[in-house]
């Protein structure tokens, strides 16, 4: 399997995440990434640099303003000034706003840092997601691409929920210029920025696997009413779990959004892969185990697609290597 990594990402760390407990190290940080890449090095596996994607590439999904905001906000100020958090929120209804550190609350929806390294890190992420849809268009039966900053909560002009750039929803853009492509997402949290990219698309069928948003994060999107509209009407599935969710339970709904994904009959399949699914993940509050994660993996690799997997979440930073290679082993050799 062909898996592709930019060390790029680590010039984004922000150092704290505000949730409503108060201030705690922030989760979702550069050692991640190092893990994974050294548990999967140490399997055999071979990380290869993506090349940088171009700019237009980024445009199939992404506001032209919103990429401008990205590059530009962190242009006038000290490389190393404090990191900008957003704390006053538009809710879409108002102007888009002259100055820059003001448009943070105009394209966030949480309170997700930027840093001086933010940029260029979602880039490096979103090149080795673009990299893997490359791959699977070239023949590839299986790709990873270990991207960090994550992507699913970002949609067409916002960030939020550690991510800037949709890598999976890139990677699935770029496949479906002529191919029917299907997307699971199973990260614990709900793929809300997906979800909204492709929500009146028929290019994409999206399926997502995730914590009931009556409970978790993100609270506004992923229930089971919400199918898709217009052209997209019927390709946008949810399935919420609830609390203490177990592999068994979790597999019998695995099962059920593989069967729709197998009427569907897509050329490719992605995968956004979020591993805080984990019992012991800090994050969530789920019960699969590591057996568990081997027979998702073992799952998605029945469906006999063409795959692309796109790290997304996982936040155990001592199981999250072990746990991605348990993840990917079943595609490595299937
Ligand atoms: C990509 C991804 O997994 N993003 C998740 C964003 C979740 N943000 C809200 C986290 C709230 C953290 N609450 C801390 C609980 C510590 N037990
Ligand atoms: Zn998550």
């Amino acid at each position: 399997m062909i898996v592709f990594y930019d060390p790029g990402h680590s010039v984004h760390n922000p150092e704290r995440e505000y949730t409503s407990g108060g201030p705690i190290p922030y989760p979702e940080c550069a050692d991640r990434a190092h893990g994974i890449g050294a548990a999967l090095k140490e399997a055999g596996f071979t990380l290869q640099p993506p090349p940088p994607c171009a700019p237009e590439a980024l445009r199939t999904v992404h506001d032209g303003d919103y990429l401008d905001f990205l590059s530009a906000v962190y242009s006038n100020q000290h490389p190393h000034s404090a990191e900008l958090v957003p704390t006053t929120f538009a809710l879409r209804g108002g102007r888009r706003p002259p100055c820059r550190r003001a448009q943070a609350g105009y394209y966030g929806f949480d309170t997700t840092p930027l840093t001086p390294g933010t940029c260029s890190a979602a880039r490096a992420s979103a090149s080795s997601a673009l990299a893997g849809a490359g791959a699977l268009a070239d023949g590839a039966p299986a790709a990873y691409a270990l991207c960090r900053p994550p992507g699913h909560h970002a949609g067409r002009d916002y960030f939020g929920g550690y991510c800037y750039l949709n890598n999976a929803a890139l990677a699935a853009a770029h496949l479906a210029t002529g191919a029917r492509v299907a997307l699971i997402d199973i990260d614990y949290h709900h793929g809300n920025g997906t979800q909204d990219i492709f929500y009146e698309s028929a290019e994409v069928f999206f399926v997502s696997l995730h914590a009931d948003p009556s409970y978790q994060y993100p609270l506004f999107w992923g229930y089971a009413d919400e199918r898709g509209t217009g052209a997209g009407e019927g390709l946008n599935r949810n399935f919420p779990l609830p609390p203490g969710t177990g592999d068994d339970t979790y597999l019998a709904a695995l099962d059920q959004a593989l069967a729709l994904i197998a009427d569907f009959d897509p050329a490719y399949l992605v995968v956004s892969a979020g591993l805080d699914i984990y019992g012991a993940d800090p994050l969530g509050d789920w019960d699969i185990t590591q057996a568990g994660i081997t027979r998702v993996g073992a799952r998605i690799a029945a469906a006999g697609r063409p795959t692309l997997l796109v790290q997304e979440g996982g936040y155990n930073l001592a199981a999250l290597g072990a746990n991605t290679r348990r993840l990917l082993e079943p595609l490595a050799t299937g």
